[in-house]
């Protein structure tokens, strides 16, 4: 025993018994630095680091199971949601992974004082020096500079003994990068919005211009969807926003009284402010308003005047950092932790110091999640390591468990992400890159992901949609759509894939550009329409396009069969792409044939009989959806 201690000394720059006992396993590893940052140096080795080590959740790798129990038709649990306090109990880390990752830092020489254990004991923090925890975790830390000139510090790779990488999700800071969450509004960015905004001069009633312009009559008559809710006191409709974007009410005003609301006028959204969210007045153009009032204008409409819509404001006006994490933490007193829960390079941190910034406390179990919740931004799979995105998507699955919809845009370029960017070989991203580029959250197996259909040009409400296109002088929007780099196929779309790919032709590109095993999973899982909505904006009627739009059509749509549920007293619909992909849902799906999602230099997927990767299962048919659901127990 001895001798091999002394053996192992010569081999390991650390000495401590049990990392000897335990090899050393990688725990993550970057493959690339993140596009806009370089190498800057190495960083100062006598430098304070804040180490924050995240313990892994108990029952975690059970939470799929779990959830298709309760959210699987064909299970005897269906609709058995779960509580709060349950999902809290049986998630939270266990005094186990407490006890071994504490008792390896100590046996390391960290002194007892410099460690902290958070107050939901999810998170240790170690105050050491960048020299210690290199030495601690294997690791090398450099500094990385931004375009911008902002600096982060991080390392490609980690490693931990393995009795202790058993019992840790994640090490911050290390391999992440900073990346901000940026809307996915009607155009990719605000620059090809101001040159190319479409002013409506004259709106319409009815159903004879939806080729040209959506209202909220074209789309109750695409979807069959004309209902009046009648238990909206059991019942709620959430629609999430990030600080800047704001609505301003006299547009909204402005909207309704011209789609005949009447009663909506006057009336905003009940507001749920969450990290200081609040209605900024500093700015209130077109593309600081362009998306909550796409999302608020349609959510609030499509469920009627009968069902107040919640709105999520997350975020102070400064921090350009607050993200899904924020708002899942509002949610979920279990999935934050005062000292250091989200990553804080990657999620705004508050008490935000800034001049400006909202310095509360951060917002932690503070709200409570709507039975459906719509969200229109998203990253690149991508801007985020897979660490991240797993801890994140299994946050979903316990709103799933918890009866709760969760429903995401699934992007606006077509096969490339964000900004038309594509993958390289490495993993990096840049608009040359020639493997398609997924979303998140839309790859995560656990939410909704709503592609974006359209009417194609002289046809009506009665034709069938096709994928949604525009191209325009200086960019083009298609329905984002593809496979998974992260995430594994869930079973519920298992065959649905299948099928797909064994039709699937390579014309324009090889299977080289994408996960193709059929072991990843895909998206999106349904398409509404998301082509010229009419929004009121800046004083002015214009068109917006965008997944940004049938995501919150979709999530009006499916709080409108909760409405019918709790009305005869059965459950919210939950988490329901187990349900939407079985056999007997195909019929409630308009099937979209034609069309395609371009990018990276490739035409990109072509629609298909069946479900594919620009429009999913179809669009909805919301009086065959609510009798198939009524008959659900
Ligand atoms: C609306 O009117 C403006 C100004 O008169 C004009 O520039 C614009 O082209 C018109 N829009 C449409 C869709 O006709
Ligand atoms: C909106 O409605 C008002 C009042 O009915 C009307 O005067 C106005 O022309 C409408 N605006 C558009 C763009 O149709
Ligand atoms: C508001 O933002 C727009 C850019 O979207 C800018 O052109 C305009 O100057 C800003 N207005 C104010 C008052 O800051
Ligand atoms: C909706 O909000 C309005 C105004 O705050 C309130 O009068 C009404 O009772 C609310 N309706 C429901 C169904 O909660
Ligand atoms: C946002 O994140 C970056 C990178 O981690 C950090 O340098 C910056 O200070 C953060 N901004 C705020 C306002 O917290
Ligand atoms: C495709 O996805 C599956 C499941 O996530 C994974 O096991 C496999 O390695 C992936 N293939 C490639 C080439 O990345
Ligand atoms: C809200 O919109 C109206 C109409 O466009 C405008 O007059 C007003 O200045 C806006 N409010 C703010 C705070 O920008
Ligand atoms: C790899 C490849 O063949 N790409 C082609 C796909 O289609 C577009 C548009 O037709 C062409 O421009 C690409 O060269």
């Amino acid at each position: 025993m001895l001798g091999l201690l002394q053996l192992s000394l010569l081999c390991l720059p650390f000495s401590q018994a049990s990392s000897l006992l335990s090899p050393l396993v990688l725990h993550e590893r970057r493959s690339h630095i993140p596009s806009k940052w370089s190498l800057a140096r190495k960083h100062d080795g006598s430098a304070s680091h804040r180490l924050r080590f995240g313990l892994k959740q108990s029952n975690i790798d059970n939470i799929e199971e779990y959830l298709y129990d309760i959210a699987d038709p064909s299970s005897p649990n269906f609709g058995k949601h779960w509580t709060p306090a349950e999902v809290a109990r049986t998630f939270a880390p266990s005094s186990e992974s407490l006890k071994v990752v504490h008792e390896w830092l100590i046996e390391n020489g960290i002194p007892e004082e410099n460690v902290k254990v958070s107050s939901s004991k999810g998170w240790i923090e170690v105050a050491t020096t960048v020299e210690e925890a290199e030495e601690l975790i294997h690791a090398d830390y450099h500094v990385y500079q931004h375009e911008s000139g902002q600096e982060h510090v991080a390392c490609d790779e980690y490693y931990l003994p393995e009795h202790v990488a058993s019992h840790v999700d994640i090490v911050t800071p290390s391999v992440h990068f900073n990346t901000i969450v940026r809307p996915k509004p009607m155009f990719r960015d605000t620059d090809l919005m101001k040159s190319e905004i479409t002013i409506v001069n004259t709106t319409y009633a009815g159903v004879d211009h939806c080729d040209t312009q959506i209202s909220l009559d074209c789309l109750r008559a695409l979807y069959n969807f004309h209902y009046t809710p009648v238990a909206s006191y059991l019942n709620s409709y959430g629609i999430v926003e990030y600080t800047p974007q704001t609505f301003n009410q006299s547009d909204m005003d402005l909207f309704f009284t011209n789609y005949s609301l009447p009663e909506l006028v006057g009336r905003p959204p009940f507001q749920v402010s969450i990290d200081g969210g609040f209605q900024q007045t500093f700015n209130q153009s077109l593309d600081y308003v362009g998306e909550s009032h796409l999302d608020l204008q349609y959510g609030m409409g499509l469920v009627t005047p009968k069902l107040n819509v919640t709105l999520y404001q997350v975020g102070d006006t400064v921090n350009p950092n607050t993200s899904f994490n924020n708002f899942l933490d509002a949610v979920d007193g279990s999935y934050c932790s005062y000292e250091g829960g989200d990553d804080p390079t990657i999620d705004a941190i508050y008490p935000d110091t800034q001049p400006g910034g909202y310095d509360g406390p951060p917002a932690c179990g503070t709200a409570k999640p709507a039975s459906v919740i719509s969200t229109s931004y998203g990253y690149n799979e991508a801007d985020l390591t897979s660490f991240y995105a797993t801890r994140q998507c299994n946050e979903y699955a316990k709103l799933g468990l918890l009866g709760v919809t969760v429903v995401y845009s699934s992007g606006d370029s077509g096969v490339a992400g964000n900004g038309q960017q594509c993958l390289n070989d490495d993993g990096s991203q840049s608009a040359t890159g020639t493997r398609f580029n997924p979303s998140f959250p839309g790859s995560c197996p656990y939410v909704t992901s709503v592609g974006a259909t359209q009417i194609a040009a002289g046809n009506s409400v009665n034709d069938p949609e096709v994928a949604a296109a525009r191209v325009t002088a200086t960019g083009a929007f298609y329905s984002g759509g593809g496979f998974s780099n992260v995430f594994n196929v869930p079973d519920y779309q298992k065959d649905a894939v299948a099928t797909y790919l064994k039709n699937f032709k390579t014309d324009n590109f090889t299977s080289a550009a994408f996960n193709s095993s059929g072991d990843s999973r895909a998206f999106p899982d349904l398409a509404t329409n998301g082509a010229a909505y009419v929004v009121a904006g800046a004083g002015e009627f214009v068109l917006e396009w965008g997944t940004s739009a049938s995501s919150p059509t979709m999530g009006a749509i499916l709080a409108m069969i909760n409405d019918a549920r709790l009305a005869v007293g059965k459950k919210t619909i939950g988490f329901i792409n187990p349900t939407i992909y079985s056999e007997p849902f195909r019929v409630a799906f308009n099937d979209i044939t034609s069309g395609g999602n371009p990018g990276c230099g490739t035409e990109g997927f072509t629609c298909s009989t069946g479900w594919d990767p620009i429009t999913g299962l179809g669009t909805p048919n919301f009086e065959r959806l609510k009798d198939l659901w009524l008959a659900m127990p």
